[in-house]
């Protein structure tokens, strides 16, 4: 028999923002698959940390901080993780942050910094594996997206903001680097329990409206986000390009 389309054996993924949360759940599914996992975030010491869980579990691991809005550093990152562990062959851009504020109290710099790592930080992380995949002729970028690339809240317009840019330029990966044989697709998460969002969980009325809106009436789990990403790393999806796979419990579903 064939191996499974979903197989990742040989593959090498670099997962931004993997020190905890939901890249750290992406890159535990993808090395359940098969893939070398490079995991990486700002904090050496939540990446060495996050790495050694991966390795007891029999994942072959590798980490490279740096932080996605800084051009130099993804550049360099990239280099030495190709001369030193393995090509790139699946970028997941997962990096991102929270900064609520109606956005009339809305600082510049909370703007600013929402886009520049959620966005931005995307399109320099992409813009440092491309290359090497297209001389490749093969790459998988899955762009962490999220139900706010399709719907906003109050106090979430700078993240809304980016996280609809971050749909389109999936997009636009997808339209012009297709023909070098890479796929470029998104996942977009509903509400998962994790560091970014363990405030609104503590709060016992978000916590009751988030599980009456969705029609699974509960919060996601971050593994439950695996099985999404390893199809979108895998063979089993090399004829799929643009698109945005909500993960959501059915919130998007229904009013
Ligand atoms: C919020 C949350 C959401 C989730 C997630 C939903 O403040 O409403 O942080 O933005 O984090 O992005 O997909």
């Amino acid at each position: 028999m064939p191996s499974s389309p979903f197989d990742l054996s040989g593959r090498t993924a670099l997962i931004t923002g993997s020190g905890q949360g939901l890249g750290l759940a992406f890159a535990r599914g993808l090395a359940a698959a098969g893939a070398a996992v490079v995991l990486n975030g700002r904090d050496e010491t939540k990446l060495a940390a996050a790495a050694a869980g991966l390795r007891t579990a029999g994942a072959r691991v590798a980490t490279a901080a740096c932080d996605v809005t800084d051009a130099a550093g993804l550049a360099a990152a990239v280099a030495r993780i190709e001369a030193e562990f393995a090509p790139v062959d699946i970028l997941v851009n997962n990096a991102g942050i929270q900064r609520r504020a109606p956005l009339l109290e809305l600082t510049e710099a909370q703007w600013r910094e929402v886009i520049d790592t959620n966005l931005t930080g995307a399109f320099l992380a992409a813009r440092a594996v491309a290359p090497r995949m297209i001389a490749r002729g093969r790459g998988k970028i899955i762009n962490v997206c999220s139900v706010m690339s399709e719907v906003a809240r109050p106090t979430t317009g700078n993240y809304a903001a980016a996280k609809g840019g971050l749909k389109m330029l999936t997009r636009a990966m997808a339209v012009e680097w297709a023909k070098h044989g890479l796929q470029a697709n998104g996942i977009a998460p509903g509400y998962f329990e994790t560091e970014l969002t363990a405030p609104l969980v503590a709060n016992p009325q978000f916590n009751a409206w988030i599980c009456g809106r969705t029609p699974a009436g509960r919060w996601g789990r971050p593994e439950e986000l695996a099985g999404t990403a390893v199809f979108l790393a895998s063979a089993a999806s090399d004829f799929v390009n643009g698109q945005i796979i909500v993960v959501d419990g059915g919130l998007l579903a229904g009013l």
